[in-house]
Formats: structure tokens, sequence, C-alpha cells
């Protein structure tokens, strides 16, 4: 099945989608984008997408040439053109074509750009079982040099830090940031159960700011743990009861091995179990 793609307020075939080799952001990677989900025909947290998508084209001075309303009402009708319930959903701002030099302001036409498929989703038995990480020798972008709340077209960092993870067998690998704290994985934040209660970085450890991340936080105080957001080293995740991972692809999933050392009890653990079917429950509306 070949969904239609959403380029600046038309659709068109998948084979007809097509930019400027010009972009910025294909010679620059000069641009912003989400990753969203829908489930049951229901799109989670549109309008915090939607936020974090304006505030990174603010941060690197691109103007949107759409609402924030529009821009949510575009993914809603290119999921419904596909007939899609349960879709990944790859939302892109670009900063448009323009001459061979970096100048943005010799650039026209931002283009908005919409992909509507189907999820690939880590393999079940992953989610049972748990992952193995390892720390990736590339560190975090400085906050200084490009923030990573900034959700940039430019993935190289991440993908340096994933390329490390794959050679070392692993399907996620853990970042650090300039000042070796822990600060998230490739595609997801990290979370740690310590002493009963859950650790994770705090935004100015230099990560994203994920929204799943938001999501658990707040399932997981309704649950009555009490959540800590703070600077965290490998000490911490190397002795940590239980870790778990959150993305939009990912959702919740177990961590139990970071760098050859098992975490917890290796396999687990009964707060990330609980939190991944909360969350579940949160994005299909059980609850
Ligand atoms: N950290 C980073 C660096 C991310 O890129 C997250 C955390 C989790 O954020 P959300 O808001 O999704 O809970 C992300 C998001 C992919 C892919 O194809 C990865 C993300 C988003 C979309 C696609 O691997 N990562």
């Amino acid at each position: 099945m070949s969904f239609k793609v959403y380029i600046g307020g038309q659709l068109f075939d998948k084979a007809d989608a097509k930019i400027s080799v010009y972009d910025h952001g294909l010679l620059y990677g000069d641009g912003v984008f989400e990753g969203i989900r829908s489930y049951n025909g229901r799109v989670f947290r549109l309008k915090e997408h939607v936020d974090r998508l304006f505030d990174s084209a603010r941060a690197i001075h691109l103007e949107i040439p759409l609402t924030r309303d529009e821009t949510a009402k575009a993914v809603v009708s290119t999921l419904a053109a596909n007939e899609l319930t349960d879709a990944y959903i790859r939302l892109i701002v670009t900063r448009g074509a323009g001459t061979l030099g970096l100048d943005p302001r010799r650039t026209s036409n931002p283009q908005v750009i919409i992909i509507t498929d189907h999820i690939s989703l880590y393999p079940e038995e992953m989610y049972e079982k748990g992952l193995r990480i390892v720390t990736a020798g590339t560190a975090r972008n400085h906050p200084a040099a490009l923030n990573p709340r900034i959700k940039s077209l430019n993935y190289l960092n991440n993908i340096l830090a994933k390329i490390e993870g794959a050679n070392a067998g692993c399907v996620e690998a853990l970042m650090l940031n300039h000042k070796g704290e822990v600060a998230e994985c490739t595609g997801d934040n990290i979370f740690i159960v310590r002493r009963g209660e859950l650790h994770t970085p705090s935004i100015d450890s230099g990560i994203l700011e994920g929204i799943t991340r938001d999501a658990v936080i707040d399932l997981a105080r309704k649950e009555g743990i009490r959540v800590i957001e703070r600077s965290m080293d490998r000490h911490d995740v190397y002795t940590a009861e239980e870790c778990f991972l959150t993305g939009t692809a990912a959702e919740v999933i177990p961590v139990v091995e970071c760098d050859g050392r098992p975490i917890g009890g290796g396999s687990p653990g009964p707060i990330t179990k609980t939190l991944r079917k909360r969350f579940h429950a949160l994005v299909t509306g059980e609850s």
C-alpha cells in the first residue's frame, strides 16, 4: 500500500512526492520535524507535538507557513485521506529551496511535508525480555552548539551514536552529555528506578523534552511513584533496580543490560511493566 504524502497543502502519490534538491533541508539539514503516532484513529498528544515543532522552528529562526491549528488539521486530514487509524506520522518543515550557500535569507518557501505510514515496531520479544544497550563514545550535542531541545533535521549526532550501538549489536545506545552525565538514547529518553522511585535526566542535562517522557512522568505520579528529574551518571544506571526507555516509536521499553552489566535482576521490573501497561491504556484511550 502506498500512502499519499502531503506537501504544501496538496496530496501526492509517494512516487510523485518530491521537493527540490536545492532545499536547505537536504543541503544542510536545515529544518525541523516531529514523529507522531495515532492509535484507534486518534493522534496522541497532537497539540504537544505541534507546539514542540513550532518551538523548534522558532529556535532556528524558521517561519512555518501555517498556523498551529492549520498544521494540526493538516495532520488529521492526511491521516483521513490515507484511511489510517494506527499510524506513524512524520511532520517535517524544511527551510525551502535556496542558493548553494548557507544563508537562510536566500531561501524561499519553507516546505511542510506530512508522511503517514504504518509504524514499524520493535519485535515483541524486546518488550518481554528487555534491551541491551551500550554507552556511545559520541557525546550528545553541546546545548550551546545545537540545543538538543530542538528536533532538527540534522540528526547526525544521534546517528553516529546509533552506529556505535549497532556495531555492538544493540538497537539503542546511551548518550552522555558534554559533562559526561547521562542524557538520553539516540531516539528515546531514559528512566531508572532507584529505591522504588523514578529518576530521569532533567531537561538541562541536554535532552529532547520527550512527549512520551512527559506522559510517563504524569502516569507514574498518578500511581503514587515519586519522580525525580536530576543530573544522572552511569553509576545510577549500573546500580538501578530497573531501567526503561520512552519514545513515540518505542513507547515504554525495558532495558536489562548496560555496557555488559545486568540491571537489577536482568529482566524487566515491576514498575516498568506497570508503566508500560498504563501507557498503553492511555494511548489507546482506555483510561
Ligand atoms: N530523544 C530523542 C533524541 C528523540 O529523537 C525522543 C527522545 C523521544 O521523544 P518523544 O517525543 O517521541 O517521546 C526522541 C524521539 C526514529 C524516531 O525514527 C525517533 C524519534 C522520533 C521519531 C522517530 O527513530 N525520537
